[in-house]
């Protein structure tokens, strides 16, 4: 997969895909990200690509022409069509599974805005599609950038090894991760569940859906409300409920395993 990022920032985000999991899939050629610079399509000798806003009020808005230049140069140089992509808190929130269909494409590009966005014009002829990390405000598109690379650069094949790729499943189907251990067994801060030390996997696999199902239940209800329990789910939330709450009833008392 190729990622093109138009950013004023280039040094940033290439920066932002050289470490971990995603700066190995690069090496490895699973990945390939590249910047592109609107300065560098600026017209005058000062190298402009910001404009006063039209209508009065603070702030500069990214002009059309740089952009228009960059993005020609950009689907030249580009054997198949790129699905192009605006990160802004205007955006649809980004998901797993909307990472998981970007994940697939063999060409995105990420356009990061900066001051008060881009005007508007260039947005609807050259943006497929906006997107937002969260309900917050950046200063600009570059680390909602970088978290997109970042989600979608895992999911590329092989750039996980076998431990990782397991766990990647958690988000997938639509609960929040079960809680996870390592050593000591036995610590002043408390111990480590019985049932991950046993080695009885079928017990360990239910103890950690069980977890999953009630921490999405506590902390994430509105995630849960979308997802399709089957019955053997259903019971094991039912039994992370009744435990749950009989602790509350009797503190002290602690989960049961
Ligand atoms: N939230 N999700 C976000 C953001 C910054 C000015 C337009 C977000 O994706 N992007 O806050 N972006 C602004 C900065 C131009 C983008």
């Amino acid at each position: 997969m190729r990622i093109d990022v138009i950013t004023l920032f280039p040094d940033f985000v290439r920066q932002c895909g050289e470490v971990g999991v995603v700066g190995r899939a690069q090496t490895r050629g699973l990945l390939q990200v590249q910047t592109w610079n609107p300065r560098d399509y600026a017209s005058d000798n000062y190298r402009t690509v910001d404009g006063r806003t039209f209508g009065g009020g603070p702030g500069m808005v990214m002009m059309i022409e740089p952009l228009r230049a960059l993005f020609g140069a950009l689907r030249q140089a580009s054997d198949e069509p790129t699905h192009v992509v605006y990160l802004s808190p205007q955006g649809a929130r980004l998901t797993q599974d909307k990472v998981q269909t970007l994940a697939r494409l063999p060409r995105l590009a990420l356009l990061c805005g900066r001051y008060e966005g881009v005007d508007e014009r260039l947005l609807a002829h050259e943006v497929d599609e906006e997107l937002s990390v969260g309900d917050f405000v950046l200063s600009g598109g570059e680390l909602a950038a970088a978290v997109l690379i970042d989600a979608v650069g895992r999911l590329q094949d092989g750039a996980l090894n076998d431990a990782q790729s397991a766990q990647q499943d958690s988000f997938s189907d639509g609960l929040l991760d079960c809680p996870h251990y390592t050593r000591p067994e036995r610590d002043a801060w408390g111990v480590v569940p019985p049932v991950l030390l046993g080695g009885d996997h079928a017990a360990i696999r239910r103890w950690r859906r069980k977890q999953s199902l009630g921490r999405t239940w506590l902390r994430r209800p509105d995630l849960l409300a979308q997802c399709a329990l089957d019955d053997q789910s259903r019971a094991l939330l039912d039994e992370f409920r009744r435990e749950y709450l009989a602790a509350q009833q009797a503190p002290g008392a602690g989960p049961q395993d």
